[in-house]
């Protein structure tokens, strides 16, 4: 462990990326607006039927103002010496050529050139540290996520599910429906979240691994995951949202106000806006520069590492309002880096 924190410590300052098939939508469908709300989360907010998301998001995903080398710069630019960007959020869609899945950029949105082999090259050539997003958990649109299967009495999205469940897990139910439905959680894993976990530490130099959501899925579900990692690529970071309690450090809530963590090495992520992935609806909730700043002032001082999320367009181009906290932090690191 010691070992695979090691320069990620030093680094300190990293940068975080959410994009997929729901920057195309960026927050809005069928004249609905998510305002204030994760914009990454539309399909299972909106509930869109896969065919619908496949057709107005997944197929139109064909980022031709894309580069890779510009989106490095702009971040090394701006201080930061690592870059982590979703290969696969919750809604299931690869930004990258995947063989296990034709969910992804080469088969649905019919995209030659694979964005994240792109990241990783450009990362190497400027000296960042490279790592992705998987959504190792949640994968709406498979048969064995409770999320997608919108009338699964166990669904926790249902707030009347919620409130019967209380604290627990829906896999905790003792019902056959349960039990049929913890079958294909597994099937999901073996076939799909692990084949892709692995074809990321193999075909793409990832060098750390972020991963979400954990306590969707049985604990011991999510800890076959991190042994794949550990067996196949040992030196590769994993953070704590893997399975709680694992993982090598500590972290707390989305862009999180104070800073409990003090004793481990801990991260705090703060995104530029309320959502993470890109939402035109969410831009007053913009966070200042210097507020940005002090914040990774704060963490470093507490001896924690920051990330700082931005949520690129589906055409491959930053928001006005990103390009303008990136130059604004670069300016900074120029009168006082
Ligand atoms: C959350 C996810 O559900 C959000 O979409 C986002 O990825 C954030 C960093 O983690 O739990």
């Amino acid at each position: 462990r010691e070992q695979r924190v090691a320069w990620w410590k030093e680094a300190r300052f990293g940068q975080f990326m959410h994009w997929g098939a729901y920057s195309v939508l960026g927050g809005g469908y069928e004249g609905q607006e998510m305002t204030g709300q994760y914009a990454e989360h539309i399909a299972r907010v909106y509930k869109i039927p896969k065919k619908d998301y496949i057709e107005q998001a997944a197929s139109k995903f064909q980022p031709e103002q894309f580069n890779a080398d510009e989106w490095v710069l702009r971040a090394k630019n701006a201080g930061m010496q690592f870059f982590v960007i979703t290969a696969k959020h919750h809604d299931g869609f690869a930004i990258y050529h995947s063989k296990h899945s034709d969910f992804d950029i080469e088969d649905a949105s019919k995209w030659s050139r694979d964005p994240l082999k792109e990241l990783s090259a450009a990362c190497k050539k400027h000296g960042l540290k490279f790592g992705v997003y998987y959504s190792h958990a949640q994968d709406w649109y498979m048969p064995g996520n409770t999320q997608n299967n919108w009338d699964f009495p166990g669904n926790p999205a249902t707030s009347a599910n919620e409130k019967k469940m209380g604290n627990g897990k829906w896999y905790e139910q003792d019902t056959p429906e349960v039990k049929a439905h913890m079958i294909k959680a597994w099937d999901y894993y073996v076939n799909k979240s692990i084949p892709q976990v692995i074809e990321l530490l193999q075909d793409y130099d990832v060098e750390f691994i972020w991963f979400d959501t954990a306590s969707w899925m049985p604990p011991e579900y999510n800890i076959r995951v991190l042994e794949t990692v550990r067996k196949l690529a040992p030196d590769t970071l994993v953070n704590y949202r893997i399975q709680h309690f694992y993982g090598d450090y500590e972290g707390g809530p989305d862009s999180p106000i104070v800073f409990p963590y003090k004793d481990n090495d801990w991260e705090c992520i703060q995104s530029t806006l309320h959502s993470w992935g890109y939402n035109k609806f969410d831009e007053h909730n913009r966070r200042p520069t210097d507020y940005l700043l002090k914040m990774l002032a704060t963490v470093v001082s507490k001896d924690g590492v920051m990330m700082i999320n931005i949520g690129p367009k589906g055409d491959g181009t930053w928001t006005d309002g990103d390009i303008t906290t990136y130059k604004e932090m670069e300016t900074w690191w120029a009168n006082n880096g």
